[in-house]
């Protein structure tokens, strides 16, 4: 709050304490058009303070409704609503119960203070209003209305806050997922890391065991792969990496697993399959990547070539146990003139 010359016009003895920068709204409602000019008088000429007169009390409240003024003195007794309704009506409203309402009235009794007071009124004034009581009583209405105001500001913008805070953790959230994922998965490939299908191994073994499912294990190397480096270039056999995993992808169901062990070895995890499909189903993918082209630069199709070790879980062997058994069965099909399956 700035202390300022304006608030201080408010103030006949020059209390230090200045109410706002801002322009206050004050309505008056009285139903003789000469006190509420008299009560605006009392108010002093200040240019903060914006005040509005009613002799009805009803237009006074549909202007309350719309403008939400900042304090609201009224009459008790009117002809057709008197005060004490008047400020139940406005405490009834959805912003009502937070605008200030001072009473000014001639019938100064305990028992019509008291029915003002339950009825939510916050300050009482004898009529004839004194000036100097009357701008004192609404410069502390005023000053508790503002640091309502402020308070009500600084909530809304804690809430306005909170809510970016709840987005950017969600946002968070979404990458770090991402990022988890990516970790999870080869480059190049797109196949699984050896880490990540080993993980999925050991998930895959513990299903098997409780569902009594059988659970089965392609090794599965690119045949001379060092020579197709040597004669058309890394890149052009990282390019048949990709082309391998992406044949691999479309020869396998979508619970399978395929990682990429090293280099260019890879394992496929065959969740529910027995020793019998899984060679089917090795053979299958033998015979698709024999058959897909690869087209290098030089226009020449590049024909790549794997060989499968086939292996099937049994008891209670670890991953590696498994895997060890689909490699000898890789070995026997490399020493066996490879482009094969052996399991
Ligand atoms: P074999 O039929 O006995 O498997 O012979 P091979 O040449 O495929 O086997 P070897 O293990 O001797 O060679 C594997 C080669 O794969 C050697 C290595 O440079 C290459 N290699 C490994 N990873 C990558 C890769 O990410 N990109 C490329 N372009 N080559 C790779
Ligand atoms: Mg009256
Ligand atoms: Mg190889
Ligand atoms: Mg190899």
């Amino acid at each position: 709050m700035s202390a300022g010359r304006k608030s201080e016009d408010l103030m006949e003895h020059g209390q230090s304490q200045a109410v706002s920068g801002r322009v206050f709204s004050i309505v008056i409602v009285d139903d003789a058009r000469p006190s509420t000019l008299l009560l605006k008088a009392a108010l002093g000429e200040s240019p903060n303070l914006s005040v509005a007169l009613f002799t009805d009390p009803l237009e006074a409240i549909a202007w309350v409704e719309t403008h939400r003024p900042d304090l609201v003195i009224t009459d008790y007794v009117m002809p057709d609503m008197d005060g004490i309704a008047l400020a139940r009506r406005i405490r009834a409203l959805p912003h009502g119960s937070a605008v200030p309402i001072i009473m000014a009235t001639a019938r100064n009794e305990a028992a019509v203070r008291t029915l003002a007071l339950s009825a939510g009124i916050n300050e009482f004034l004898g009529k004839p209003v004194d000036g100097t009581e009357l701008r004192a009583r609404v410069q502390n209405m005023l000053h508790l209305r503002e640091q309502h105001v402020q308070l009500q500001e600084a909530n809304n913008r804690l809430q306005a806050l909170n809510k970016m805070l709840a987005l950017e953790i969600e946002q968070r959230k979404i990458l770090e997922d991402e990022l988890r994922r990516l970790a999870t998965l080869d480059m190049l490939t797109g196949a699984l890391t050896r880490r990540r299908f080993l993980e999925l191994f050991d998930q895959e073994l513990a299903r098997r065991a409780r569902t009594a499912t059988p659970l089965c294990v392609l090794m599965i190397d690119l045949d001379h792969f060092k020579s197709i480096n040597d004669r058309f270039g890394h890149g052009t056999g990282d390019l048949a990496l990709s082309h391998f995993s992406a044949v691999c992808k479309s020869c396998l169901r979508s619970t399978d697993h395929l990682g990429r062990m090293g280099g260019e070895e890879f394992a496929a995890l065959l969740p529910e399959t027995n020793i019998e499909d899984a060679h089917v189903i090795a053979e299958r993918l033998r015979r698709s990547i024999a058959a897909a082209k690869i087209t290098v630069d030089e226009g020449q199709d590049l024909a790549v070539t794997v060989s499968i070790g086939v292996a099937e879980c049994y008891g209670y062997q670890q991953p590696e146990a498994i895997l060890a058994a689909a490699d000898r069965a890789l070995y026997q099909a490399k020493n066996s003139g490879r482009n094969r399956v052996v399991r």
